[in-house]
């Protein structure tokens, strides 16, 4: 295993073992189950792929133009990660809907982390309500960091067009949501410490929607278009997807 920055490191050990042996979802009692309003209960979900296949929780499309597999050589941690590979089909062949989430929760963040292949264009993710409506999204394209919110698209802190982010390096990206004021911070760091000065935080982003959160999607991203939009192959990988409520 390669060295890490330590503010990358999951914060329970012994719970990070335990969720990328078992790759499922550990839940705590909490009250008002069902995550109506600003209760719920606690979801502390973590996807390793340490299994080596998909559980049920996942949607995944099968096509000739799409390669979706869990791999042992794109690793962000243990033995197992997903590679997507696509080809101009449709948006979301990759959906995780965990029964936690089944009705929708006001989850405190999302964390992933994603490697971008060398040229590789238009792989994004985006977090989902339960009514099947975005809540925010993020986009890798051709390695720059695009960002939707409900103000739309623009560019990781503004950053003028041209490479932003690097091929080859793994990526950690995390929505942290505040629902009393609709909105969400989003961190997105290199995972080289973040030494070369690329990543960041932006604040008080506004949600596109506000309903509770369903799903987590990896998807297209069309780099010309500048959108969600099944215009671009790409090549991508997906490791250590953490859902989680206090
Ligand atoms: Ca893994």
């Amino acid at each position: 295993m390669r060295l890490r920055h330590t503010p990358f490191r999951l914060s329970d050990p012994a719970e990070a073992l335990l969720c990328s042996l078992v790759g499922t979802a550990v839940l705590r009692a909490g009250n008002n189950p069902g995550g109506t309003g600003g209760g719920g209960a606690s979801v502390d979900y973590f996807e390793g792929f340490e299994s080596g296949a998909f559980s049920t929780d996942w949607t995944v499309e099968s096509s000739p133009e799409i390669y979706i597999d869990t791999v042992q050589d794109r690793v962000y941690a243990g033995t197992y990660g997903l590679a997507i590979t696509e080809n101009n089909t449709g948006l979301d062949p990759c959906i995780l809907a965990p029964s936690a989430l089944s009705n929708g929760v006001q989850l405190d963040y999302v964390e992933f982390y994603y490697l971008g292949k060398s040229a590789s264009n238009g792989c994004g993710f985006r977090v989902m309500d339960a009514a099947g409506n975005e809540v925010c999204g993020f986009a890798s394209s051709n390695s720059a960091w695009e960002v939707h919110d409900g103000n739309g698209w623009h560019r990781f802190n503004g950053a003028p067009d041209g490479n932003q982010g690097t091929n080859g390096t793994w990526t950690r990206v995390k929505f942290i949501f505040d629902w009393a004021n609709g909105t969400f911070d989003l961190e997105v760091f290199l995972d080289d410490g973040g030494s070369d000065g690329l990543g960041g935080t932006e604040t008080g982003l506004p949600m596109i929607a506000s309903a509770n959160i369903r799903d987590f999607r990896v998807t297209s991203f069309g780099t010309t278009s500048r959108g969600w939009n099944p215009e671009e192959p790409f090549d991508n990988s997906v490791d250590n997807i953490r859902l989680y409520k206090a």
